[in-house]
């Protein structure tokens, strides 16, 4: 997978150097390449944002930039309609443009997963009140585009947002994690747990501060043990996510769960 990251702060992603990430990319399965926006910027003072047309307050990115970074990055296909030809060991075909910003569609699992699947990515972090919106326009002419949020707050710009995505998004790539389970039994999986949260998790040793671990964890009676953690599951999710709860369909429901 290929991923492309347009910001003005190319020193926040120095994290993606280490740990998992870090190790996929080693391996080659992981193609990142941060550019700071600011190189497709031409007068003196590298100036990437401008007062808002309308009035109002802060700042907009300037749409000049934002269009020159993303034709180098993805080049257009020429008149022709064929692609351009891409230097170096570009991705082929068309990447799908990701813009962070609160008032974009919920990045869910579902969504890291579907974006796990593209060959290519690219991220365009904007700062101050958002990036010109003509360039999202032009883009969506030739790209898939999704305006993204986290959630309901504001950050100061999207590279965390970017960050925390991308770590979402590439722990889903196959070989970038050792164990698989891990992915299948995460809070938000697809499948059996689905919309319940995580339980507790204990290891060794097995007397802690005068706290014993569950005793059901340590009789070797799988059945038991996968019970007391779908009922641990559903009793997080009651205490946490409320909504979440309301929504479990009834019939996945036994008679059982319906004590806890
Ligand atoms: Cl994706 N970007 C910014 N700037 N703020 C956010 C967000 C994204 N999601 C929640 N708040």
């Amino acid at each position: 997978m290929r991923l492309d990251i347009i910001t003005i702060f190319p020193e926040y992603f120095a994290p993606l150097d280490v740990s998992l990430l870090g190790k996929a990319r080693r391996k080659g399965l992981i193609d990142m390449a941060v550019h700071d926006l600011r190189e497709w910027t031409h007068d003196r003072h590298r100036t990437v944002d401008d007062t808002p047309y309308g009035g109002g307050p802060g700042m907009v990115m300037k749409p000049e930039p934002w269009g020159e970074a993303l034709d180098a990055i993805a080049p257009p296909a020429d008149v022709t309609g064929q692609p351009a030809e891409v230097v170096g060991e570009r991705a082929d075909g068309v990447p799908r443009l990701i813009v962070p910003t609160p008032s974009g569609r919920p990045f869910t699992q579902a969504l890291a997963g579907e974006y796990a699947a593209e060959p290519w990515l690219i991220f365009a972090c904007g700062r101050y009140e958002g990036i010109d919106s003509r360039v999202v326009e032009e883009a969506r002419g030739r790209m898939r585009v999704d305006e993204v949020s986290l959630g309901d707050f504001v950050l100061a710009g999207g590279e965390v947002a970017v960050l925390v995505m991308v770590e979402a998004i590439s722990r889903l790539v196959p070989g970038v994690l050792g164990n698989f389970d891990s992915v299948t039994d995460d809070s938000f999986a697809p499948g059996a747990m689905e919309s319940l949260l995580e339980g507790p998790v204990y290891t060794k040793p097995p007397v802690w501060r005068d706290r014993a671990v569950p005793e059901v964890l340590l009789s070797g009676n799988h059945g038991a043990i996968a019970r007391w953690r779908r009922d641990q599951a559903l009793r997080r999710t009651v205490a946490n996510r409320p909504e979440l709860a309301a929504r479990l369909d009834p019939e996945s429901l036994d008679k059982h769960d319906r004590q806890v």
